[in-house]
């Protein structure tokens, strides 16, 4: 069926050399996957991490997949367990997997396997700063984003701090994958304004996928 009023969902928009926006192309999993993300917050849940300089972030993380991204006030780290159970995080749900593949091959990433499922859950006013993610040793494979429940406008610039930023609005369902020359470009979040999302509330929910090894 053709969408008559939603235009812009099923587009595929590069946004630079590298980074292709998928609008709405996680749409029709959006329910299943906050149903596993609930799953995967029972087993480990949403918290606030430290990081190096002492402050809590305001964002809440949890993670699923080989490893996590973890931060302490000792600096950050892949880990294979969660340091708040001491157990293995729960293994990435074959749904998150195949949409992940999915949208690597759609921006010409073939054979996408991702190490680890970093997911971000925020709350109104929770924001995320500029930062370059560079904690992964493999430096070729994409990162997959994906966006759930509420909009927020992300921010997005160059491979220098002080390149010009960008901003875009991410709705529930729009995926991009970040790769080639955007793997690392610095990009953020802005404060999350409040809302009522009819599948998640008032939060909105980030998975990003990545390579690690
Ligand atoms: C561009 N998450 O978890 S997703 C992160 O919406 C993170 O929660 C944001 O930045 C969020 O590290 C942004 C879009 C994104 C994710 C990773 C990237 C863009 C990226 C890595 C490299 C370049
Ligand atoms: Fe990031």
């Amino acid at each position: 069926m053709v969408p008559l009023f939603d235009s812009h969902a099923g587009t595929r928009e590069e946004l630079e050399p590298g980074a292709v926006l998928l609008r709405g192309f996680a749409d029709p999993k959006a329910r299943a996957l906050l149903e596993e993300v609930d799953r995967i917050a029972q087993a480990s849940p949403f918290r606030h991490l430290i990081v190096p300089g002492g402050h809590t972030m305001s964002v809440a993380m949890t993670n699923c997949g080989r490893v996590g991204w973890v931060s302490d006030r000792t600096g950050y780290r892949y880990d294979p367990n969660d340091p708040d159970t001491g157990a293995h995080w729960r293994a990435m749900p074959e749904l998150f997997l195949d949409l992940a593949q999915r949208a690597a091959a759609e921006a010409g990433f073939a054979n996408y396997d991702p190490d680890a499922c970093l997911i971000n859950r925020y709350a109104a006013g929770a924001k995320l700063g500029l930062h370059q993610d560079r904690d992964e040793n493999d430096p070729v494979s994409p990162i997959v984003s994906v966006s759930l429940g509420l909009p927020a406008t992300f921010m997005w610039g160059g491979k220098r701090r002080s390149d010009p930023v960008r901003r875009m609005r991410l709705e529930n369902g729009d995926v991009v994958v970040w790769g080639g020359p955007a793997r690392f470009v610095y990009h953020g979040v802005a404060p999350l304004k409040s809302g009522a999302h009819p599948l998640t509330g008032d939060i909105r929910i980030n998975l990003t996928f990545r390579k690690v090894f």
